[in-house]
């Protein structure tokens, strides 16, 4: 098998300062998780952004100061979001895109999210991966529901999307598809041949999803913005979680990518060529 592919999510938008004190505010914290968790094992990192009160925002120039604290404690490869928070709107969340990430979202369908809808219509889809497509940024498709690879098909008949591509399963959200070992084989048999995958399992689910994937070949997503917990009722830092899943893939004979066989694993530039690209 090839080795493990491990994106952190440190920060999310829905996660408060309230619910745990890891949580990454100013950019110089993410810089700081960024050197962390890629120490521990992960090769990818997926950003949000927050201000200096906790708030979500999707602000270009907060974004411009993360990517350039990331980029300089670490070589990690960079992801922005595109999904945002709920109720955002497309302009907002795919504005950030000017800067260049190396790989940003594109989340293949609404779902339910808890009590609230998290809105990717086709028209949204279009809009952000249109954008995504002009400026030679690499997506990664982010899967709630198995309807969401049909989704993406649809995109690929409409000339917006080729495969194989990378893609995200993210299971267990409330109102998305539940994280069980049969939903995720479902969905990695689902796949176009060639393409890559990881799995974000949610709250309890993460270690569970991770295992699971270590095994089946795929790959793992873990961090706060998905599961606050390291067990239960014990706060987490990014790096724990990152580090717990290096150790056990190591121990099952999956040693962890580093972000240079990450660029290369998933036909990324390398980063020297990235960086030239980016808006810093
Ligand atoms: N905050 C969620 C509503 C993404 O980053 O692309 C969406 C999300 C997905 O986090
Ligand atoms: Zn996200």
């Amino acid at each position: 098998m090839d080795p493990l592919i491990i994106t952190v999510a440190p920060v999310g938008a829905e996660l408060t300062p309230e619910q745990t004190p890891h949580l990454a505010v100013k950019p110089e914290q993410l810089g700081d998780v960024a050197a962390k968790c890629r120490d521990a094992g992960a090769s990818i990192i997926h950003v949000h952004c927050r201000n200096d009160d906790g708030s979500n925002t999707h602000d270009t120039g907060r974004f411009k100061q993360a990517y350039n604290e990331i980029r300089a404690r670490s070589d990690l490869i960079v992801q922005f979001s595109t999904g945002g928070a709920i109720g955002m709107s497309p302009e907002e969340r795919a504005g950030v895109l000017v800067l260049h990430p190396e790989m940003a979202t594109l989340t293949c369908g609404s779902v339910n999210f808890g009590d609230d809808i998290f809105e990717n219509s086709f028209p949204i889809m279009r809009g952000i991966l249109k954008k995504i497509n002009e400026l030679g940024i690499r997506p990664e498709l982010e899967v709630f529901d198995k309807g969401h690879l049909s989704n993406a098909r649809r995109l690929e008949r409409e000339g917006l999307l080729t495969f194989p591509q990378h893609v995200d399963f993210v299971l267990g959200v409330p109102g998305g598809l539940d994280a069980t070992v049969s939903n995720l084989c479902d969905l990695a048999d689902a796949l176009p041949s060639g393409c890559t995958w990881s799995v974000a399992g949610i709250g309890r689910a993460q270690l569970p999803m991770a295992m699971a994937a270590i095994a089946m070949g795929g790959n793992v997503r873990v961090g706060l913005e998905d599961n606050i917990y390291y067990s239960k009722g014990k706060l987490a830092t990014n790096e724990e979680l990152v580090a717990r899943v290096a150790r056990i893939a190591g121990e099952l004979g999956r040693p962890v990518a580093t972000p240079a066989q990450a660029r290369e694993m998933l036909g990324l530039r390398p980063l020297q060529e990235q960086a030239r690209r980016a808006l810093m």
